[in-house]
């Protein structure tokens, strides 16, 4: 079976947001043929869009999985189902969890339902500096790197959260 890197977005600002990006990646941990291989620490953010919303956690998971780009996704807006996402959140407006599909290997996809890479993480700091923790090396799709990418990225008031993403103790 052919096992790829997937890199996803997670992402809340309702609801307890640590707790929401808890339980998301307990829930990842949980699907079939995936594994959760690793987690950046979480971050406060600034909303992107409207500001008049509260401000947003973020992280980025690094998983390995034998799932289709697509099976992934639909996996994926499960957990945000199940965690209370309600579909018809305004677009730019708050959300009780968000999972996004960032990367898969070297991945370009282009398709109604789903694009990868992530259309928008290219500049965004929630995506980028979490990303960078977890994979510094990385090489987009593009041929690009990570870490120049990065160097274009103001970090808009991007804050580390002192909790630990453990689940234990
Ligand atoms: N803003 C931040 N900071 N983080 C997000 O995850 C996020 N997600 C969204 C919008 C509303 C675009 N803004 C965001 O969907």
């Amino acid at each position: 079976m052919t096992r790829a890197n997937a890199f996803v977005g997670l992402g809340s600002n309702l609801a307890r947001p640590e707790h929401q990006l808890q339980a998301a990646l307990q829930a990842m941990a949980e699907l079939p043929d995936t594994m959760v291989v690793s987690c950046s620490g979480f971050y406060a953010s600034k909303p992107m869009g409207p500001q008049d919303q509260p401000d947003f956690v973020n992280a980025v998971a690094k998983l390995e999985t034998a799932l289709s780009p697509l099976d992934l996704l639909h996996n994926l807006q499960a957990i945000e189902l199940a965690n209370g996402r309600v579909r018809k959140e305004q677009q730019w407006g708050p959300r009780t969890l968000d999972l996004d599909i960032l990367l898969m290997d070297d991945l370009r996809l282009n398709t109604e339902e789903l694009t990868i890479p992530h259309y928008g993480m290219k500049n965004r700091e929630f995506v980028l500096y979490p990303l960078a923790e977890i994979q510094p090396d990385l090489i987009l799709p593009c041929g690009t790197s990570l870490e120049s990418v990065l160097q274009m990225c103001p970090e808009n008031g991007l804050r580390k959260l002192q909790h630990s993403t453990e689940t234990s103790n």
